[in-house]
């Protein structure tokens, strides 16, 4: 835990946000900033169960949250500028013209974002929350620490007087440590990063997010939509190859928290979408027969050529799927918003 301290101090703010102006580097104001995390050796213990339990099933199988390392975290910050994938830009270009509208009809002073990651996005929002004279406080919430404590020093730096506090945690398992709200807010969920989840879990997950929302407060999250099969596999398949990197990526992860002798190389990078269910599912493929060893798990995992080990789903909604899935939460959508080619929506609820 970084920094606990809450009182503000606004001639540093100031100077920092004078220095952010001048393109100098800025000294943090760290009264501004509070990082909780709920990680603490726990995520390698989450990691050790996820890869026990799934590289010993009749499929097996990864749960995506294990991509994002420093170097995963970076490696979906190239995809998010890959020409073919469209999700990053089709999600700000709605941001930036919904933004100001968004602020105003919710009268948010808050806005909490899970799976920030860079919080590249998220200025657009602030923007216009600022612009509002609303805005108090961010909490961004991510399993990757440095981006949160990035997100926290930079963020308190562009923007004087907010107060951001920070979120190291699982969202699957640390929803309730998310602080108790400061006024009306906006609980955001942007990315598509909703369509992860299985539908089943995805409902349970819903339920839990409609549970932080009180009166007053909305969800504002993305979600990719059913579009042309090509889009989306180009889209998961890039020609430059950084999508591939980055599914190989949560080989290293093993390989350096548990122990495993992956060799990257033995696996092709398989990108399909399944028509029945909607969703691009991500493989990697073993190129010949392997046995690789996971020294901390005492575990030897036998691959036969050419099987697949599913990392990540990717839903993709359409609008009736995301109205029922919401109903089941308990929630209903206050606005569904969309880019000029409607290849993404982002949508505002409440909890009904
Ligand atoms: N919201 C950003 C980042 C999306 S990438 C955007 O729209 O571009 C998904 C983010 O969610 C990553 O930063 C990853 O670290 C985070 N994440 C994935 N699973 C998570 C989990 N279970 N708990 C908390 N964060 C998670
Ligand atoms: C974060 N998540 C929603 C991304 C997606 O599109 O499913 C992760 C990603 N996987 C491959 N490319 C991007």
């Amino acid at each position: 835990m970084a920094f606990t301290g809450t009182r503000a101090v606004p001639a540093a703010a100031a100077a920092a946000a004078a220095a952010t102006l001048r393109g100098a580097p800025v000294a943090e104001p760290r009264e501004a900033i509070r990082v909780d995390s709920h990680l603490d050796g726990g995520q390698e213990r989450a990691l050790a169960d996820d890869v026990l339990d799934g590289l010993t099933r009749p499929f097996k199988e990864l749960p995506p949250k294990h991509f994002y390392d420093a170097r995963g975290a970076r490696l979906f910050d190239r995809i998010c500028e890959l020409p073919e994938y469209y999700p990053t830009r089709a999600e700000r270009a709605i941001l930036e013209q919904r933004a100001g509208e968004l602020a105003a009809s919710t009268g948010a002073v808050e806005l909490v974002e899970l799976g920030s990651g860079t919080a590249a996005k998220t200025r657009v929002l602030l923007d216009a929350l600022h612009a509002a004279g609303t805005l108090r406080r961010y909490v961004p919430f991510d399993v990757t620490e440095s981006m949160v404590r990035d997100s926290a020093r930079r963020l308190t730096a562009e923007y004087p007087g907010l107060q951001v506090h920070g979120v190291i945690g699982d969202f699957e398992r640390h929803l309730d440590r998310v602080p108790r709200a400061v006024g009306p807010r906006i609980v955001a969920f942007l990315g598509g990063t909703i369509g992860n989840f299985p539908p089943g879990s995805r409902r349970r997950f819903l339920r839990q997010l409609a549970r932080l929302l009180g009166d007053e407060d909305f969800l504002l999250m993305g979600t990719d939509l059913v579009k042309d099969p090509r889009v989306l596999e180009a889209a998961y398949d890039d020609a430059e190859g950084v999508t591939a990197e980055f599914n190989r990526n949560v080989l290293l992860v093993l390989n350096r928290e548990l122990g495993a002798d992956f060799d990257p190389a033995d696996f092709d990078h398989v990108a399909l979408f399944d028509r029945e269910h909607e969703w691009i599912e991500m493989r990697l493929r073993a190129r010949r027969e392997l046995r690789v060893n996971v020294a901390d798990l005492d575990l030897l995992v036998h691959f036969d050529a050419g099987e697949e080990l599913r990392t990540e789903i990717s839903a993709k909604f359409t609008p009736e799927r995301l109205t029922g899935d919401l109903a089941a939460a308990g929630m209903q959508m206050a606005a569904w918003m969309t880019d000029p080619e409607a290849l993404f929506a982002l949508t505002l609820s409440q909890r009904s």
